[in-house]
């Protein structure tokens, strides 16, 4: 039945995020099917692996949860280059950051160098929350607040679970203004690109938003890795450097060796914006 997937596809480097592991809504038996027919160089975990915060309230654990971690440790003893990098879902093991178990390292963002030269940074997202949240004094204020919220975003967190409050995350916040999701999704990009400028790399992987997408923002080159809660899709890049969103339930349904190749694309459609709705409900 899955004539596409019936091979194994190989690629340079693999970016997965938002996996939930732990919650109901995690598609563990597609990722499961995923990672058995693809194999990588590099893999990278953009974070929310794991969605501890969920665990903490309602324990949900299946065999196939184990069985996705067990397969992820499995690559990494075989070869493969496992790069860990947490989400807010999964801030427990931001505390391991720097650390390496054999060939797993966690850390904090990484810089991935392309097939062509270009250094991508990969991080999950949450950093730029409170960017989102302030944006429309940011715009006023200028660089200086840019940063400043950035750090407030984290101090703020911090003590709101200190406090027993819930982290405040662009994710609930869209969830509640879907209307303007579309918006919102746009500040994140934005909000990301000008870290990346910032930073003088080329471009940026990130997750956290669960919507994958390429683009090419003000000359910046975008790539969201997306979920496995919802849409079921991965970011890869090919061995000659090209990139692409893997939508791996799309690929299952399939018939023949028909490929959905995610080219850039910038405006909102009514599918889109369905997709974005179906996302933002399962976001926890
Ligand atoms: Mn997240």
């Amino acid at each position: 039945m899955n004539v596409v997937s019936s091979q194994v596809t190989r690629y340079r480097s693999i970016w997965i995020s938002d996996v939930h592991l732990g919650t109901r809504g995690c598609q563990a038996e597609m990722l499961l099917d995923f990672l058995k027919y693809t194999e990588s160089e590099y893999l990278y975990l953009v974070g929310d692996i794991i969605d501890g915060w969920h665990m903490k309230r309602t324990w949900y654990w299946r065999q196939a949860h184990n069985d996705v971690i067990q397969k992820l440790l499995r690559k990494a003893r075989k070869g493969t280059r496992l790069i860990y990098i947490p989400g807010n879902h999964d801030e427990n093991f931001r505390a391991f950051c720097g650390r390496r178990f054999g060939r797993m390292a966690i850390l904090k963002e990484a810089v991935h160098k392309t097939a062509t030269g270009k250094k991508f940074i990969v991080i999950h997202g949450d950093q730029f929350d409170g960017v989102i949240k302030y944006a429309k004094w940011l715009a006023v204020l200028g660089d200086g607040a840019y940063t400043w919220a950035l750090s407030l975003n984290t101090g703020l967190n911090l003590l709101r679970r200190k406090l027993g409050f819930s982290y405040w995350s662009l994710s609930a916040y869209l969830k509640h203004k879907v209307k303007n999701a579309v918006e919102y999704i746009s500040r994140f990009e934005d909000a990301v690109i000008a870290e990346v400028r910032k930073k003088g790399r080329d471009g940026v992987i990130c997750g956290h938003i669960h919507h994958a997408e390429i683009r090419n923002i003000d000359g910046y080159w975008y790539g969201n890795c997306g979920d496995w809660v919802e849409s079921c899709t991965a970011l890869v890049e090919h061995p000659d450097g090209r990139f692409e969103i893997v939508r791996w339930s799309e690929r299952q349904n399939l018939s023949l060796a028909e490929k959905k190749t995610c080219e850039s694309s910038s405006s909102p459609t009514p599918g889109f914006l369905k997709s974005m709705v179906l996302s933002v409900r399962s976001i926890l």
